[in-house]
């Protein structure tokens, strides 16, 4: 029975071929469903409201296919796509798959593999642009090590971002305007990954050739494998201007990358995830797709499957519909209203506008009273139980 959380190509959701294409196979076991085609992973996708489909290189083109294979390939998926009124938004290259990688790829001591890994991503991107792709995305999944005898973590960095430099001068060189969008995972397949949180991919983009046109694609279960606070990591990459795709899912601190369908765990982290995604708390929302990066539990058939994502995307709607009730809540608005006081007069920012010194010499002689200002309470305690209320839908 159709209703208001039906998805729809206008809600902009995207899915990878490898997410619905996921087979249920894992380390203790082999795959559980038959293979999809990518012609009939977009038809579906299609048929169930998803707006666009994402790939790796060999998700569609076998790794070591020739140029007319590989062109036969691309014409018949570029052709499935536009029959399936949908879109290729974002590429990525499989730099993880292949036994050359299993030392790095960007970050291997052999030089040879960093070139392989180069000229790897310069055809991914060139697929990506055949495909319309505007965003190219970098998990560097064998970038890391099992033991630190290996080499030092200092070289692995610099020849990442010597990679990376290249890439970007190349696709600039070609007149491609791409935004490159670099995901951060704590460890899994590597005992340990570089640059392992959404974090220190913020700051390694400040050192690029080209940080301009660097991003992040956080995942949720990535942030939260690491035990840290999704929603934050979110923010601080949409607060600069950074937050150029994003990997929805679901996962519980402590395991293994589950790659859950989105919601199905942390829902209240979800619900201020969509809340702030959607702009609902005032703020302008996030511009890109929404993408789901996840699979379908490995009990499931292909009718599961299909069941998996539709359930990703209904949830990121109801939690969407959850969100502007709950800011639209009087109750919600007064106490945070109530907790929300004019920045003037002493705000850092208004103090500094003036004269910088002069703004912080007045900081310095402020009579403030701390017990006084301590004596209120926030409610938040009221706050989250109001958030909980609308999540368990007996308000709103
Ligand atoms: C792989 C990984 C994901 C990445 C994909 C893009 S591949 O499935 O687990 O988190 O986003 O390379
Ligand atoms: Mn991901
Ligand atoms: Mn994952």
């Amino acid at each position: 029975m159709p209703d208001a959380f039906d998805p729809s190509p206008s809600d902009r959701f995207t899915f990878g071929l490898w997410t619905v294409g996921n087979r249920g196979a894992d380390p203790f076991g082999l795959p559980v469903r038959p293979a999809m085609t990518p012609l009939q992973l977009v038809q579906g996708l299609g048929r169930i409201g998803a707006w666009g489909v994402n790939l790796h290189d060999n998700d569609l083109v076998p790794f070591g296919a020739t140029a007319p294979e590989r062109d036969r390939i691309v014409t018949e998926f570029a052709r499935a796509v536009a029959d399936a009124g949908m879109c290729v938004p974002m590429a990525t290259t499989n730099l993880f798959s292949h036994p050359v990688f299993r030392d790095g790829a960007f970050t291997s001591s052999d030089p040879r593999v960093r070139a392989f890994a180069v000229q790897k991503a310069m055809q991914g991107i060139e697929l990506g642009v055949e495909l319309g792709a505007r965003t190219i995305v970098f998990w560097g999944g064998r970038e890391g090590a099992e033991t630190d005898a290996c080499r030092d973590p200092r070289d692995a960095i610099a020849w990442y971002r010597e990679c990376l430099n290249v890439l970007c001068h190349w696709t600039r060189s070609q007149g491609w305007d791409l935004r490159f969008a670099l995901e951060a995972k704590p460890n899994e397949p590597r005992g340990d990954i570089y640059l392992p949180t959404t974090g220190h991919m913020l700051h390694f983009i400040q050192t690029l050739d080209h940080p301009q046109m660097c991003g992040v694609n956080p995942e949720v279960a990535h942030e939260t494998m690491a035990g840290l606070n999704f929603l934050h990591a979110v923010a601080q990459a949409m607060e600069c201007g950074k937050l150029f795709h994003v990997d929805l899912n679901a996962q519980r601190i402590g395991k293994f990358d589950q790659d859950l369908r989105f919601g199905s765990e942390d829902l209240k982290g979800a619900f201020f995830l969509v809340r702030m995604l959607e702009g609902c708390s005032g703020r302008p929302a996030y511009e890109g797709p929404r993408h789901f990066d996840a699979h379908a539990y490995r009990t499931e058939d292909p009718d599961g499957v299909w069941d998996f994502a539709r359930g990703c995307m209904r949830t990121y709607k109801v939690l969407a519909a959850k969100a502007r009730a709950f800011d639209a809540d009087p109750e919600v608005r007064a106490i945070i209203a109530g907790n929300a006081f004019a920045d003037e007069p002493l705000g850092c920012a208004a103090m500094l506008s003036a004269t910088q010194g002069a703004g912080a010499s007045r900081i310095r002689a402020l009579a403030l009273d701390p017990d006084s200002i301590a004596a209120r309470g926030h409610r938040y305690e009221r706050l989250d139980q109001l958030a909980m209320e609308h999540l368990m839908g007996v308000r709103g």
